[in-house]
């Protein structure tokens, strides 16, 4: 099934936005290749490019359209050539990836969703560490996360398995599928309603194009063929907007090798920490051993996990390092900035310099 059109369902909330730029046809972007986008409309789809000017004026690849974005395009069709982007309405949530590395730049990966599902494989694909991570990342996202532990079929510990998660997943719900066994897609199911958008993401080889697949009743995405053992090969490599038969979009991701921390919130994932933390009695308290420290009492009685405080402390300290990390690119740029102005001739050239290379 290729994907239906944009409709009403989707776009109420965007109208009002976009009445300020009535010159302008509504569009979804829906995939995207280099600097050539498929963007769906009411009536069509065609390949869209943005306008020199956004292309001039973006600072960031977060300043770039995403799948997942609303955008306004100069025309309806393209008989006479691909259509201009000329802007991106406002994000009701951007889910962005940094790939680990000193330099390593933020790199958004879709926008306005619902609801993130963060794919987890039991077997050896389970890390709860990981999964912290990605329940940071999509904090920070805005849009709500639900864990989907995958490939139950090759589990045999499955209750041991979603209580360790629940442990991690404070508040999350969580559901367990098999492709295989054809289990949990109705729960999966109970989250697409017709206008909402969801995404899927998670390490490569997880299951989540053949999930989306069985619930978009499509065989349009590539996927390896279904075997019984634990390996699989990378394969979804765009990422994908589709809509399900009853109206809902699903965008599917290719896996990630890798995920840093960026300002993604810590606190939030640990929010348990965070709660007993305002018992302390000092308030930059460490729990490194000082008096009154109420997350220490709470290790000793048994209702913290210390494990679960080192992990905390090590995200944080990751999300500080990526902080300093990002006030030097953020120097960097405003040298870029200064040499743009003293050399006005290549300042179009570094931006798209800066776009080709922050791509993956
Ligand atoms: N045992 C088992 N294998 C599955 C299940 N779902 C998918 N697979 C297999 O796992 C492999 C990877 O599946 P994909 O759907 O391509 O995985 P993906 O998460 O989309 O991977 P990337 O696109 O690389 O991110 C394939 O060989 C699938 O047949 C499942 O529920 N159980
Ligand atoms: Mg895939
Ligand atoms: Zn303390």
């Amino acid at each position: 099934m290729s994907c239906r059109l944009i409709d009403d369902r989707f776009t109420a909330r965007w109208i009002a936005e976009a009445n300020e730029y009535s010159n302008y046809i509504l569009g979804r972007i829906v995939s995207h290749n280099h600097d050539l986008y498929v963007v769906s409309t009411s009536e069509t789809e065609m390949i869209a490019q943005v306008s020199g000017k956004l292309n001039f004026m973006a600072d960031s690849v977060a300043d770039y359209p995403v799948v997942g974005d609303y955008v306004m395009l100069d025309r309806k069709n393209s008989e006479h050539g691909n259509a201009i982007i000329h802007g991106i309405l406002n994000r009701k949530s951007l889910f962005s990836r940094k790939a680990a590395g000193k330099n390593a730049q933020i790199q958004p990966i879709a926008a306005n969703i619902d609801t993130l599902f963060i794919c987890m494989a039991l077997n050896n694909d389970f890390n709860l560490r990981r999964l912290e991570r990605y329940i940071s990342l999509a904090w920070e996202s805005n849009a709500i996360p639900v864990v989907v532990l995958t490939k139950s079929d090759l589990c045999s510990e499955i209750t041991a398995r979603i209580e360790e998660t629940e442990k991690v997943a404070l508040g999350i719900d969580i559901i367990i599928t098999s492709n295989i066994e054809k289990n949990g897609h109705d729960d999966i199911l109970n989250y697409l309603k017709p206008g909402m958008t969801v995404a899927f993401v998670g390490s490569s080889g997880v299951g989540k194009s053949t999930l989306i697949n069985l619930l978009t009743e499509d065989t349009h995405i590539a996927t390896n063929e279904i075997r019984k053992d634990d390996r699989g090969r990378h394969t979804t490599t765009g990422r994908e907007l589709y809509i399900t038969p009853n109206g809902a979009a699903v965008i599917d991701t290719p896996g990630m090798r890798e995920l840093a921390m960026d300002t993604a919130d810590v606190a939030k994932a640990f929010s348990d920490i965070e709660e007993i933390a305002k018992e302390c009695r000092f308030k930059d308290c460490k729990h490194e051993g000082e008096p009154g420290c109420a997350v220490r009492m709470a290790i000793k009685a048994g209702e913290l996990d210390e494990a679960r405080l080192r992990n905390c402390k090590k995200l944080d300290k990751e999300a500080k390092y990526e902080g300093l990390n990002s006030k030097q690119i953020e120097k960097e740029k405003i040298e870029t900035m200064f040499a743009k102005v003293g050399g006005m001739k290549n300042a179009r050239e570094l931006g798209k310099a800066k776009y080709k290379r922050d791509e993956w």
